[in-house]
């Protein structure tokens, strides 16, 4: 039995995935997981990648322990985020996450060297506060020595490749989500870096996903007890999570749902005109160089950060199925930057519909049921405008990843965009990274037949408008 191991880190949560084909069927078994999370360092919110780097070695040396010592592995994790690597290989800095305040009034700073539509018209990918191209510009504005020091900018998913193997490389479908690569040329936009004033050495060689880049360095055999390929997923969680929506129709919409909710379609070519921007749109970079036409939706983390707050120890699914009994009907627009890393999210939400003069949730399931409701609205409103955009129409919506799992917001998300739903798989971006492995290796044939092998695999909920 030949496996995979797909070790998929979410904002919220890591996980080991070996995966195998048996009887033309994929096959998982979760062997490893773990929490993930930002938390303050000096006043900035930070993510902890040592402990990060001891799971993944935790969850490698499971499969000794199970004497399933797999063909290769790729790692996956969230979009934006990187570290700046001295001529030691030491990260320079906090390592800093993408909620942290410190890109406040960067876009403006960035405006200063490229206008905003210009950068839209080079790089196709939709203004978010947080994109790489805003924290650097926070580096390069409150410590520009590390931005001297720095010989290598590594996203996150490069950078444990590199703790992994020794070997330093850019994996394409994250690097688009910095904001510095061209969808035409796929390859860093090095006069746009030099405009911004960025260092261009530390941008390293752009990988394809499904590249080898070697195996895994001698210490880390030793620390997990064998050796295997280190080989590039799309390192993109939301990349890796599209490519396991089960269909190979033309028009399929998806909403890949999680920490975020990622809602859209893939096409072949990147839309970077002046309409789409104004629609925030984005293209981000995909397997094949297909791209993802989607919109960023703020998403799960509402409820997550909901649940973090309260003292009840409720899972997701009494959470999720608590808020489907109630009635209120407040409305709040999850993509305000209210949202994105407030204080206390129930207080946000609460004060949010005093100032629009909606009726103020109290308890957890009404403010659940505020979120789930607003989410789906926005959903709907999402569809209308990619429609507009593309002049197609769709009648169906994957929804894949962990959100998958919430029975309520798909029956509201069926209701209120009136159309059907088809929850799973959930676990699509462990699934989308064993896929890139799998074809690597020969294993499945191609994307079209990797997708159909999904379909047949993994159970898909049907949810009726
Ligand atoms: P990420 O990869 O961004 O960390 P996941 O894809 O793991 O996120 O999805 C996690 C989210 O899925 C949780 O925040 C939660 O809202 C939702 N979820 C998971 N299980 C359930 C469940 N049983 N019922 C409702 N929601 C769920
Ligand atoms: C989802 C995700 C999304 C990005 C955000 C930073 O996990 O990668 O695609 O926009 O995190």
């Amino acid at each position: 039995m030949k496996y995979y191991l797909a070790i998929d880190i979410g904002a919220s949560s890591g996980r080991h995935i070996l995966g195998h084909i048996r009887d033309g069927k994929m096959q998982l078994e979760e062997i490893y997981r773990f929490h993930n999370g930002m938390s303050e360092k000096d006043g900035e919110l930070c993510w902890d990648y040592e402990s990060l780097f001891t799971e993944i070695k935790a969850g490698m040396k499971k499969c000794s322990e199970l004497n399933k010592i797999p063909v290769s592995v790729g790692i996956d994790t969230w979009a934006v985020d990187f570290v700046l690597l001295d001529k030691e290989n030491k990260v320079l800095g906090n390592t800093v996450g993408y909620r942290d305040g410190r890109t406040k009034g960067m876009d403006q700073k960035v405006y200063e060297c490229i206008s905003e539509v210009d950068l839209y018209r080079r790089t196709g990918i939709q203004k978010q506060i947080f994109n790489s191209i805003y924290q650097l510009m926070a580096v390069k504005e409150n410590h520009p020595e590390y931005l001297e020091k720095a010989e290598t900018m590594l996203m996150v998913p490069d950078y444990f490749h590199y703790l992994l193997s020794g070997i330093k490389k850019t994996e394409y479908t994250n690097a688009t989500t910095t904001g510095l690569v061209s969808p035409d040329t796929k390859n860093w936009d090095y006069d746009l870096i030099n405009q911004l004033g960025y260092p261009r050495q530390i941008f390293r060689e752009i990988k394809e996903a499904g590249s080898v880049i070697g195996g895994l360095t001698e210490e880390i055999q030793k620390e997990v007890g064998y050796n295997c390929e280190v080989i590039l997923p799309a390192t993109h969680d939301t990349g890796s999570a599209v490519l396991a929506v089960p269909s190979n129709e033309e028009d399929t919409l998806y909403i890949s749902s999680g920490t975020w909710s990622l809602m859209g379609i893939e096409r072949i070519e990147a839309d970077c005109s002046s309409n789409s921007r104004e629609h925030n749109l984005t293209n981000e970079g995909g397997y094949e160089y297909r791209f993802r036409y989607l919109k960023n939706i703020m998403g799960l983390w509402m409820i997550q950060s909901m649940k973090k707050e309260i003292k009840e120890d409720y899972s997701f699914g009494e959470i999720c199925e608590m808020a489907s009994k109630e009635t209120i009907e407040s409305i709040v627009d999850c993509n305000n930057d209210c949202f994105l890393a407030p204080k206390s999210m129930s207080e946000e939400v609460q004060k949010y519909c005093l100032n629009t003069n909606q009726v103020v949730p109290k308890t957890v399931a009404e403010t659940a049921a505020v979120i789930y409701n607003s989410l789906a609205k926005c959903y709907q409103a999402t569809i209308e405008e990619i429609e507009e955009l593309t002049g197609r129409t769709y009648g169906k919506i994957h929804v894949i990843g962990g959100g998958a799992n919430a029975e309520y917001l798909n029956q509201i998300t069926a209701r209120d965009t009136k159309r059907t739903v088809l929850a799973g798989p959930v676990e699509a971006t462990a699934i989308g990274n064993l896929m890139v492995q799998m074809i690597q290796k020969k294993e499945l044939e191609n994307l079209e037949s990797a997708r159909n092998c999904v379909y047949e695999s993994f159970e898909i909920k049907k949810f009726d408008a």
